[in-house]
């Protein structure tokens, strides 16, 4: 059966974007929107009127918004959050103690070792703790509430071909990243700018720099033998994050370094990367992407205008892969920052957790 889905923050720009990807789902239908105070009772069509360049799926329209109140999303089966940081702590919370299951695109709880951090291209694996978890407080007749999150956008972007090349060579040990990241990163799109990004870049993103370097490690590393997710990976990060005038695709110039003394090939590590399977396409979720990983051969791409779309911005694309004289390798990654990067990303989990019995 369609599973009942709602949404926290209907009306911000990560809320409008898991109702876009919700509406023509056919796993999930939209059931309830919650938003402030100032919009509960109206319909989602007036409520989201003053984002001039919403778009509203037909599904949405009639939908009255309410409080991110849990008895008013009580029989939802997965609750979408698209909430700022200052609201999302409590709320979802709150929600998780009533017995809802949070999946959250917010980052106040990503650093909980008892949350797990899941960019589900790269480590649905962390999900199987949630499905114990679960099956076991349903067993026992307990609260089955949690969060799960997923990470920043450009986190996401970097950490799939960095986990691709781990699970064929083996431990990275040092990674750099310099990102030119998109203005929706920062929710605003091309008619509505909030700063003057125009023939400018912006060399820094705040908090941006430490969640790459942190959510990456949390990420890759292995979760402990008591199911905590505290951080486990000895690998080394350090970016840069810089604004630029690109509506959406954040574009990372990354340099590795292995572990190994064996070093791969440039061609065993674009093969790799081309060859790379997540579990969201042997589980046949419905909006895997067709290829996790496209390598391009073209010396001036990934472009974000050309290449951020692909798979419906599910898939990553990395390309001028080349030996790097100071690391191993450098490449360039792109990624759909609205998609992969955050809402889409969280529904890929859920159709995860679906297909292995958790919703
Ligand atoms: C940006 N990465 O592009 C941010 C937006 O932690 O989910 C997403 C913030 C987050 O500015």
């Amino acid at each position: 059966a369609i599973k009942k889905a709602g949404v926290l923050g209907a009306t911000g720009s990560v809320g409008q974007k898991f109702i876009l990807l919700l509406a023509e789902h056919p796993e999930f239908e939209l059931y309830k929107l919650g938003a402030s105070a100032r919009s509960a009772g109206k319909p989602y069509t007036e409520a989201v009127k003053w984002r001039q360049t919403a778009t509203i799926p037909p599904s949405a329209t009639d939908l009255v918004v309410v409080e991110c109140k849990a008895s008013e999303f009580a029989d939802c089966d997965v609750v979408f959050s698209g909430l700022d940081s200052d609201a999302a702590g409590d709320i979802e919370n709150e929600f998780k103690e009533s017995g809802l299951v949070v999946i959250s695109n917010a980052k106040n709880y990503r650093r909980a070792p008892d949350v797990p951090l899941v960019v589900p291209l790269i480590n649905a694996s962390h999900l199987d703790v949630v499905a114990r978890r679960v099956k076991q407080a349903r067993a026992a007749n307990k609260n089955t509430g949690f969060i799960i999150c997923n990470s920043n956008c450009s986190t996401a972007g970097l950490v799939v071909p960095l986990g691709a090349l781990i699970a064929k060579f083996g431990d990275i040990s040092d990674v750099t990243v310099t990102t030119l990241q998109a203005i929706s990163g920062a929710g605003f799109s091309p008619g509505v700018l909030g700063f003057d990004i125009l023939d400018n870049v912006i060399p820094y993103i705040s908090g941006e720099e430490e969640k790459l370097e942190w959510e990456t490690k949390k990420i890759l590393g292995s979760v402990a033998e008591d199911d905590s997710f505290a951080l486990r990976s000895t690998m080394t990060v350090s970016a840069q994050c810089n604004r630029v005038a690109v509506s959406d695709g954040h574009l990372e110039c990354v340099s590795i370094k292995f572990a190994t003394p064996n070093k791969p090939s440039v061609e065993q590590v674009k093969q790799a990367l081309r060859d790379y399977v997540s579990e969201s396409q042997i589980l046949g979720c419905p909006s895997a992407p067709k290829q996790c990983i496209y390598v391009l051969e073209e010396a001036d791409r990934p472009q974000p205008r050309l290449d951020r779309n692909r798979d419906n911005g599910y898939a990553i694309s990395v390309g001028r892969v080349r030996e790097d004289p100071v690391f191993d390798f450098k490449f360039i990654v792109l990624s759909h920052n609205t998609v992969i990067g955050a809402a889409g990303s969280g529904i890929l989990i859920a159709e995860i957790l679906l297909k292995r019995g958790v919703l």
